[in-house]
């Protein structure tokens, strides 16, 4: 077992975290409060709730589960995770620097590089393979904050998160990790010295597919009322109905994220056996090269997998088409298994160099391995490949 993995208990927390039965009924399931406001018995005599944006029961209910899973002392929750990327960036001031990795999202990138550069913030990228020595040497008087993914999205590269957070605090500069693809059931950064954790809400914590939400998590209390200030101020919250999705998403948690885990290590395995593959790459593979780090800071080793294809563009279209199990399609996370091709979907805002720099090329998919029949997966892309060719 190692150290992040919180066997026991997690599945106790996730199921009863936040969620307390109903007062007046006794209803077990928290109600999805869908009101805009509260009545008051008079002008300011209010029960501490006045307006949904700032006050609602169901968000709270949800904050409050994400925060305990996390080991956080708060939890915040957004519209979806691009709104709680951007909550941290909204924290800053126009002039500060951050650093952050060179392997992240797309449209976290391009929220950076096109939203917030405009509006003063600058951005410097590291390999984050470099770990905290990598962040030094970009740390300047004005840099405030050091974002990471661990592990990237889609190369899967690792960070040594205790590593960059003793750089981070050593130069007074806040660590935030998105922590999207572990979920706080392999990794938990802010037990990891991470001073905020963010999450795309809408994959593992969501796990259906049917919810876009984002989360933040710190255990600072100042950086909290900074972060709540902004929730309500800006307004990218999540509604009620879409917390109770999550809320019930998260009761699963670890029992998915096992099955995702055994279902994408086996498949991993069995593709790098596969004559159609060039490369696999998954941090619990003994190839991958940072396996050892994985296996050190993670409690597991994720549903998410990275693979070069023997073949060009068109070889690999035409088997994302023939995939019957597989869904072509954006996202990951969710019970059902996804196969895309980052260089043309999820990370097509990139500049096309920097793309291929990261080793992002044409023949690169990325597979969200769900928790279906593992014969039928590999049956899928047998399929799928031989057609193909
Ligand atoms: O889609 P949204 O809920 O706004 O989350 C953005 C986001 C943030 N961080 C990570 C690590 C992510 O993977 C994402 C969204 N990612 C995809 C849609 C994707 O297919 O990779």
């Amino acid at each position: 077992m190692t150290k992040n993995r919180d066997y026991i208990g997690f599945g106790t927390k996730a199921i009863h975290a936040g969620n307390e039965p109903e007062v007046t009924t006794g209803a077990i399931m928290p109600p999805i409060f869908l009101t805009s406001t509260y009545i008051q018995d008079g002008p300011g005599a209010h029960k501490g709730f006045e307006y949904s944006r700032t006050h609602n029961p169901t968000r709270f209910a949800l904050e409050k589960n994400l925060a305990v899973l996390e080991r956080a002392a708060h939890g915040f929750s957004f519209a979806s995770g691009s709104a709680a990327t951007a909550a941290v960036m909204q924290i800053l001031s126009s002039g500060d620097h951050v650093i952050a990795g060179d392997d992240l999202y797309g449209g976290t990138v391009r929220l950076f590089e096109k939203v917030f550069a405009r509006q003063g913030l600058s951005f410097s990228y590291f390999d984050p393979t470099e770990g905290g020595a990598g962040v030094n040497k970009l740390i300047r008087p004005e840099t405030k904050l050091v974002w990471i993914e661990s592990p990237t999205n889609p190369m899967l590269k690792l960070c040594d998160i205790e590593a960059v957070a003793k750089v981070c605090h050593k130069h007074d500069v806040l660590l935030c990790v998105d922590n999207t693809f572990m979920t706080p059931y392999f990794q938990q950064p802010l037990t990891l010295g991470a001073d905020i954790v963010c999450h795309s809400v809408t994959k593992y914590l969501s796990g259906h597919s049917d919810v876009i939400a984002g989360a933040l998590m710190t255990n600072d209390d100042a950086l909290a009322e900074q972060i709540r200030f902004i929730q309500n101020a800006v307004g990218a919250v999540p509604s009620p109905i879409d917390s109770f999705l999550v809320l019930r998403g998260t009761k699963t948690l670890h029992v998915r994220m096992q099955r995702h885990e055994e279902n994408a290590q086996a498949l991993a395995q069995w593709l790098e056996e596969q004559s159609f593959v060039e490369q696999v790459i998954y941090p619990g593979l003994s190839s991958h090269p940072q396996h050892t780090l994985a296996s050190r800071q993670q409690g597991g080793f994720g549903g998410m997998i990275g693979c070069y294809i023997r073949g060009d563009l068109g070889y690999v279209s035409r088997a994302l088409k023939a995939c019957r199990v597989f869904a072509c399609a954006e996202s990951l996370g969710g019970v059902e298994s996804l196969i895309q091709h980052p260089a043309t979907m999820t990370h097509a805002s990139l500049d096309p160099i920097q793309r291929r720099s990261l080793g992002m090329g044409d023949n690169f998919i990325r597979l969200s391995v769900g928790i279906e029949f593992i014969d039928d997966l590999y049956a899928d892309l047998l399929h799928a490949f031989n057609v193909a060719a």
